[in-house]
């Protein structure tokens, strides 16, 4: 979006509609199951209409195999560890790198006790923490956080992150939007200026002839 502007910019046509509206526009939202057979890989590809994801686990000691199940995705360090995305040790988070921008429609977590939360990393900053909805006493509710339409949200890096000794979940689904790059209004800006160049150029020759 920022070398369109600067295009944009360049030609002297900022104050048009095309660029003052954005033209980066949301379509519609694309659903990645997480879940499947039990595995503990380095990463899990996946892909969804024509969009992929790729799933790998950080943690504050390096990299960590990520493990998969039926209740989705969580962080393994190795013996001792827990098979959750969790704050016990070393912090740990699931890393979803995706091929186009998106931005975040919605997570669904699984194994919620009552004081799980998550923190988001997008792009490689610090967005916020929060509340994963759900929770149970015996740590086997799911719930689904719903992401408020922001700028903050859009990107390909995405690191959900448990960052507090008693956070711990996993990662069921996830459901984003793809931020498509609508060129038209810079082509159609450029073919009208073209356009009125040469209806000029057209004019003066008629003056002068
Ligand atoms: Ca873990
Ligand atoms: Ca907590
Ligand atoms: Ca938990």
């Amino acid at each position: 979006m920022k070398n369109l502007i600067a295009k944009a910019a360049i030609a002297g046509i900022v104050a048009t509609t095309g660029v003052t509206t954005g033209i980066l526009e949301p379509a519609q939202a694309t659903t990645f199951g997480l879940g499947g057979s039990l595995a503990l890989e380095e990463s899990f590809t996946y892909e969804e209409e024509g969009i992929e994801l790729i799933v790998s686990g950080v943690s504050e000691s390096g990299p960590r195999d990520v493990v998969r199940s039926g209740v989705g995705l969580g962080v393994y360090g190795g013996f001792g560890d827990n098979f959750e995305v969790d704050g016990k040790g070393p912090n740990e988070g699931l890393k979803f790198l995706f091929d186009h921008t998106v931005s975040l429609v919605s997570a669904t977590f699984t194994k919620v006790g009552f004081n799980d939360d998550f923190t988001l990393f997008v792009d490689g900053n610090f967005i916020g923490s929060a509340d994963i909805p759900g929770g149970n006493f015996f740590d086997t509710d799911f719930g689904t956080f719903k992401f408020p339409a922001a700028d903050f949200n859009e990107g390909t890096s995405f690191i959900f992150a448990a960052l507090d000794k008693n956070d711990d979940f996993k990662l069921k689904r996830i459901k984003v939007e793809k931020v498509v790059d609508v060129p038209e209004p810079t082509v159609m800006i450029g073919l009208g200026v073209v356009a009125a160049g040469l209806l000029a150029q057209k004019r003066s020759r008629k003056e002068t002839a």
